[in-house]
């Protein structure tokens, strides 16, 4: 065994987006592609000898295959230890939890989120730090100015490391452990919630729940902590088994995907509770019976409701959530007189909070919560945190969410997506906009007045960064919204991203259908960007 060094060329388009890189499976399969995006990133992390690397997938399409690269390139450059889930697998949570458990140095995770999988879908890898979170923009920077330059990469000949059994191996030197993708995951969770309570409440016979693993890789996370460690009966998580192709579904937790588990929850029989996760199992989508819990809203619910959970009962030191999602959390906040931060959209932002002890809980609208137990958002940890305050308060999901919109007011919130536009055309509609932002202050529309209108720029309280040109924001008097931007995780032209909000204080107004009530400022936004006129599309591909 050896290790060699392979001569290569650059890739041009390995600038990491919002997570990670993410392209199609068959971009990743070109020779030296994946080695190139690797090589670039240890070369941005510095001296990798002596190092430990945890190593984990979501099992999709390609992730095994890239995992023995990646295990034999650790071994070239240096590494002394690596710990890689069994299978290949770990959820991204999961991945979060192992690097800090075991204080590696950091992570590669190899994932495309709920992006569609399979042998024409599409693969992803990103690089976690030893905080357990996703390198900061220093770092994806460095990781794309290296893969422009890149001449050679190192990497052992030896076997592949058998990924199928628990133990470890010897790669070139390096020492490979391969871990149970879940136990330490578990055990973190047993650690935050109150599981007896938990276990009462799903044994005690007149609750139901079910959880829609959708074919991902939270299948066997969700089947040991509800169904083994929760006495959940068998049969509460569906579509439990991951798949390559994840069942050639659409992982996405939201009303348009989660098909299944949104016709059972809206029926005349319905559970009490039911969820699903994501492809990598970072996002949740909370459902009662016969009720959705927007993502924005569920931040809220949980932060004030979190001296129910044993993990937050000293209080929460602040909360954070992504620019475009809805200022609901805000108003917890400013009652429990606790820090709100507002970063730019993706994970990564909320990482330096997070250490400082600014931020206890973080959330996005897409889908995504999360706490200081590790550094990702986390699909489990949330359902299990609504677990525990319906344990704890007794009372279907409908009043928890009304009740807090009684104390609070109401958010009505949607995401308006458009997907696959060809990227001229977007990029001529935001620079429309951008052109408009200037003039927009001060102007009228159907009785809303334009308080500010601007392109987000965020700078990091803890250690100044700046990051500019995050979504152009529109805000109104009195706290509506509109938001745009383009996605920056897609892999097909580009997905214009529109972001509509407006509170509600009136409790006599709080139980209308979301699309009615944000209609005109829907059809504001529509006009203000000429959506229909610049890109020819007449509806959102998806609506959340
Ligand atoms: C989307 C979401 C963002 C999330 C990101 C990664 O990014 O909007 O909130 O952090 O996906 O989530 P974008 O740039 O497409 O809007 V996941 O579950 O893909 O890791
Ligand atoms: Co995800």
């Amino acid at each position: 065994m050896a290790f060699m060094t392979v001569q290569t060329a650059p890739f041009d388009d390995q600038k990491p987006g919002t997570s990670g890189l993410r392209k199609k499976v068959k971009t990743f399969q070109q020779a030296h592609y994946l080695e190139n995006f690797v090589q670039s990133t240890f070369d941005a992390l510095g001296d990798c000898h002596g190092q430990t690397l945890v190593v984990g997938g979501d099992g999709r399409f390609y992730n095994q295959t890239a995992i023995q690269i990646i295990l034999k390139m650790a071994a070239a450059s240096g590494f002394r230890h690596v710990w890689v889930g069994q299978n290949g697998i770990l959820s991204t949570p999961a991945a979060s939890c192992v690097i800090r458990r075991y204080q590696a140095f950091g992570g590669i995770i190899l994932s495309a989120s709920h992006n569609p999988a399979g042998e024409h879908g599409d693969f992803g890898i990103k690089f976690n730090m030893a905080n357990g979170g996703p390198a900061p923009e220093s770092i994806t920077g460095a990781i794309f100015k290296n893969s422009l330059s890149i001449s050679e990469y190192q990497i052992s000949d030896s076997d592949d490391i058998n990924l199928s059994e628990t133990g470890t191996q010897n790669l070139d030197g390096m020492t490979v452990e391969v871990i149970d993708a879940v136990a330490d995951y578990a055990d973190l969770m047993a650690e935050l919630f109150d599981f007896a309570a938990i276990h009462k409440l799903l044994t005690r016979g007149d609750f139901r729940m079910r959880f829609d693993a959708m074919h991902a890789v939270t299948g066997p996370y969700a089947i040991e902590i509800l169904e083994k460690r929760l006495g959940a009966p068998e049969g509460t998580v569906i579509n439990g088994i991951p798949l390559p192709d994840f069942g050639e579904g659409h992982p996405d937790p939201n009303l348009t995907y989660a098909e299944e588990l949104v016709e059972e929850m809206f029926s005349a029989d319905a559970p009490d509770f039911g969820a699903a996760s994501d492809g990598d199992g970072d996002r949740n989508m909370i459902l009662g019976n016969n009720v959705f819990v927007t993502p924005s809203d569920s931040l809220a619910i949980l932060a004030a409701n979190a001296d129910l959970v044993p993990a937050y009962r000293g209080g929460l030191k602040g909360v954070a959530r992504s620019m475009p999602t809805s200022q609901a959390v805000d108003r917890v906040a400013a009652k429990l007189n606790i820090e709100a931060h507002e970063t730019p959209t993706g994970w990564k932002f909320f990482g330096n909070l997070l250490d400082a002890d600014r931020a206890t809980l973080c959330g996005e609208e897409s889908f995504g919560t999360g706490s200081n137990h590790i550094r990702e958002k986390d699909g489990l940890w949330a359902v299990l945190f609504w677990l525990n305050i319906l344990a704890a308060r007794d009372l279907p999901v409908v009043d928890i969410v009304e009740h807090h919109w009684q104390e609070y007011g109401r958010n009505y919130y949607t995401r308006h997506d458009y997907e696959a536009i060809p990227t001229e055309q977007a990029q001529t509609l935001m620079q429309h906009l951008e052109h408009q932002l200037a003039d927009l202050p001060g102007s009228q529309f159907d009785g809303r007045k334009v308080q500010y209108a601007d392109n987000f720029s965020y700078r990091d309280p803890v250690d100044n960064s700046v990051a500019d040109k995050q979504g152009i924001r529109i805000g109104f008097e009195g706290g509506d919204r509109i938001i745009y931007r383009l996605s920056g995780t897609g892999t097909e032209g580009a997905t214009l991203r529109v972001y509509i909000e407006s509170y509600q204080a009136d409790q006599n107004k709080q139980h209308l259908d979301t699309q009615q009530a944000l209609a005109d400022l829907i059809e504001l936004a529509e006009s203000l960007a000429m959506i229909r006129d610049l890109t020819g599309r007449t509806a959102p591909t998806v609506i959340t």
